[in-house]
């Protein structure tokens, strides 16, 4: 494990627990502290440790030093200038190797932005940024009165929406690169209740199809914005009119590359419609609401609940509960959303029932379960080999879209070119189902491709050619992972790791 980080440990403050009856109220957290209060900032950073990829390190290490506003890490300083859910969590995981403290920060100021139901904004407004370099801004959430029925808090503007739950994954992840540190802080101690919260969430206000698994009610919540598995259920919402709110995605990408002017419409509908009601879950359905059960979005709910449990572990409790708990909704997952013709996980349209009948990567992601069954998995990996998404043959990365499919476009948002945190994703997943050579090549081209393109939002599939914004905040985080990672390494250590088999239990949450 490298360590590079120049900064002492010193307590502080304590995040407030959250529970049904919790207040928003955060006392004397990172997350109020500038550069200089114990707070790294970018000269905490070393930039040239010994690794044989010094330059593409110090590079990626650049990134995210430029990226970082002090308690968080933007994704792209010009499109995404404040922070974004998913993308802290896999920022953390990269910046572990370069300063474990604040990867520590980056989670903590985020999970300071957790509203009294448990829920995690995908969104956390930087006050300082103009309300027209980001749409929709804080002023179109109106999350801290709209939302206060919800408890959204009140200092914090964010948006009223989630992301997928790796935030857990990226919290033992962070623990584990500096355990004396994370104690010295009370890092697990502070985060874990509010993981809890976020779980429990997802759990009981968002089993919106009855079954187990998690529904998302916006495509910006499952982070493959504008997928054609989105198509068939958006095709019911009708668009909000052009002229009642203006893009600002534009001014930084092609918009051949971004979605359509149409698909905006939709996207702004469903998250107006939601902060009207409150941002209320389990309200009764529409036929044109929007609720998907996402094989991405779950799986990554499961690793984390794993990971959760190994925070409970090291917290002192046994974890049993919470192990089962993920085998259990593993079990849902494939009995719920496996296609077996398909060898491929669907997403499955709430609102009809019935599954959606697209290809998509999100459909590969659930190769990172421990417990998949073991034809399943080789499934997959046949899957992920095959012409559908090319690995290793027309492809060095996994495309975000089935390659013959209808939609297929290999620059536009979602719609085919291929994403590094996905690719990240699999790579773990090949290499925790013992596929070392396949791991050990999409490691080696997310490498290449990362630094070639000067760490791309996104690349076209095929040639690598960089698309939407470069010097992306999780390209380079998880470059700097892999570059820490040996190749030809065994199953990855992870929350995710060797789990014993556990009988099943019902309910209980507490580790
Ligand atoms: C909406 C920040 C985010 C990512 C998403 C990606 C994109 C936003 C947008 O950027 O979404 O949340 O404006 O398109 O699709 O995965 O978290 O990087």
């Amino acid at each position: 494990m490298d360590r590079t980080t120049r900064v002492t440990a010193r307590p502080i403050g304590r995040l407030t627990p959250v529970g049904p009856s919790f207040p928003p109220v955060l006392t004397g957290t990172v997350g109020a502290c500038a550069p200089g209060d114990g707070v790294p900032g970018p000269a905490d950073i070393a930039y040239d440790p010994a690794t044989a990829a010094g330059s593409l390190h110090t590079r990626a290490a650049r990134v995210l030093a430029d990226n970082w506003t002090g308690t968080s890490t933007v994704p792209s300083r010009g499109l995404y200038p404040h922070q974004w859910s998913w993308d802290s969590a896999f920022v953390a995981i990269g910046l572990r190797h370069l300063s474990p403290l604040r990867a520590q920060t980056e989670l903590e100021t985020l999970l300071e932005a957790q509203w009294a139901d448990g829920r995690l904004p995908h969104i956390v407004f930087n006050p300082s940024v103009p309300l027209d370099a980001y749409f929709p801004s804080p002023d179109f959430w109106r999350s801290s009165a709209a939302g206060r029925a919800a408890g959204a808090p009140r200092t914090v503007q964010t948006s009223g929406i989630v992301q997928p739950p790796v935030h857990a994954l990226a919290a033992w992840l962070v623990h584990r690169a500096d355990p004396g540190l994370s104690r010295a802080r009370g890092f697990l101690a502070r985060v874990y209740p509010r993981l809890a919260a976020w779980h429990r969430y997802l759990l009981h206000r968002r089993d919106l199809g009855g079954g187990g698994l998690v529904s998302i009610v916006h495509p910006w919540e499952q982070g493959m914005d504008n997928s054609p598995c989105w198509d068939l259920p958006l095709s019911r919402v009708v668009p909000a009119p052009a002229r009642s709110f203006r893009r600002a995605d534009l001014a930084h990408g092609a918009p051949e590359d971004r979605p359509t002017d149409l698909d905006y419409g939709r996207y702004v509908r469903l998250a107006a419609e939601y902060r009207d009601r409150g941002y209320r879950d389990g309200h009764a359905m529409g036929p044109n609401a929007f609720a998907v059960e996402d094989p991405a979005f779950n799986a990554l709910l499961i690793v984390s609940e794993h990971a959760l449990a190994r925070i409970a572990r090291e917290l002192g409790a046994t974890g049993t509960a919470r192990h089962a708990r993920a085998q259990r909704l593993a079990a849902v997952l494939v009995d719920r959303l496996w296609d077996p013709a398909r060898s491929l996980f669907l997403c499955r349209d709430v609102v009809s029932g019935r599954p959606i009948p697209e290809r998509g990567v999100s459909g590969l992601v659930p190769l990172l379960l421990p417990t998949l069954p073991r034809e399943i998995a080789a499934a997959l990996v046949r899957t992920a080999c095959g012409p559908h998404f090319g690995l290793g043959r027309t492809t060095r990365l996994v495309p975000s879209y089935d390659l013959l499919g209808e939609a297929f476009d290999p620059h536009r948002y979602w719609r085919g070119p291929a994403w590094f945190n996905t690719n990240w994703l699999l790579e773990r997943g090949l290499r925790l189902h013992g596929e070392r050579d396949r791991a050990d090549a999409l490691r080696e081209a997310v490498l290449d491709i990362a630094g070639a393109s000067d760490f791309a939002e996104y690349v076209d599939p095929f040639t690598g050619a960089a698309c939407g914004a470069t010097r992306f905040g999780w390209t380079a985080a998880l470059t700097l992972d892999l570059l820490h990672e040996r190749p030809g390494a065994g199953a990855p250590g992870c929350g995710a790791g060797a789990v014993k088999p556990v009988k099943p239990v019902k309910g209980g949450d507490r580790g």
